[in-house]
């Protein structure tokens, strides 16, 4: 986008649309705001991908943080090459023809062809946002125990991050056929959601927003893993930006928790 567009314009511009889509874009939206003032705050890899992730009235393909083969050994190039440059791109495009279907439909609208754009926005801009934040959560020279504030309500919540990362690792290892493990923030209760949603939207829980998600469905892990879907899950512990999780879990709980 150019450089001249603000957050507040980006937010305006990501509206409509938003509105269209519904709460699983509210993340977007979160993101998408002023900062705060004093503008010392940590640089967010979340929050750029987000930026990039819309402009110019349309949903876009953020451009990966890091070369194609920087998650080596643990994540291939290969298949980080198709799966940002072919199957997130197929999300995005599948996400502005369905919005541009919904936009077009006037007088008697059809209930099936209305349901069937409605599965298709929900679909894919499940796929489009939570690819957004997958690619951004990610990070050579990374993994390790999660860092600052998200360290402190992992250890809390959970007991410990062992204990955080088992369950996490059983929940997006247990999704039947294609799907995504989530760690969430829920912000009525000021608190952290561990969840597994089938493909990209099924199990979704409403208002709450996504921080870490881990990409499970076959084309993530086939291609260096086959059916290991357990050695993929624990190779990918390794490449957890967890700087930018806790910057993105900070920012966002500063939205909604006063004081
Ligand atoms: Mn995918």
């Amino acid at each position: 986008m150019p450089q001249t567009m603000s957050r507040r314009d980006v937010i305006t511009r990501a509206i409509p649309a938003a509105a269209l889509v519904g709460s699983s874009l509210g993340v977007l939206n979160a993101f998408a705001q002023d900062a705060p003032a004093g503008g010392d705050r940590k640089s967010n890899a979340v929050e750029s991908a987000v930026m990039a992730a819309f402009s110019d009235g349309e949903y876009k393909l953020p451009p990966l943080p890091y070369d194609y083969n920087a998650l080596e050994p643990h994540i291939d190039e290969q298949t980080m090459r198709l799966h940002h440059d072919k199957h997130h791109q197929g999300y995005v495009n599948g996400l502005n023809k369905a919005l541009a279907s919904a936009r077009a439909m006037k007088g008697e609208i059809d209930p099936v062809a209305l349901e069937t754009v409605q599965r298709n926005i929900s679909f894919n801009s499940g796929g489009h946002v939570l690819h957004t934040l997958f690619w951004a959560t990610m990070a050579p020279n990374a993994g390790g125990k999660p860092v600052g504030a998200i360290a402190e309500a992992i250890d809390k919540q959970y007991g410990s991050f062992d204990q955080f990362k088992a369950y996490f690792s059983k929940s997006a290892g247990i999704v039947k056929g294609s799907g995504w493990g989530i760690l969430a923030y829920e912000p009525i209760g000021d608190a952290l959601v561990v969840f597994s949603v089938n493909e990209h939207d099924s199990k979704l829980i409403a208002g709450a927003i996504p921080l870490l998600p881990i990409d499970v469905w076959e084309h993530a892990y086939y291609l260096k893993y086959q059916n290991n879907r357990t050695a993929y899950i624990d190779a990918w512990w390794n490449v957890v930006n967890w700087s930018a999780v806790d910057a993105s879990y900070q920012w966002i709980r500063s939205r909604y928790q006063a004081g």
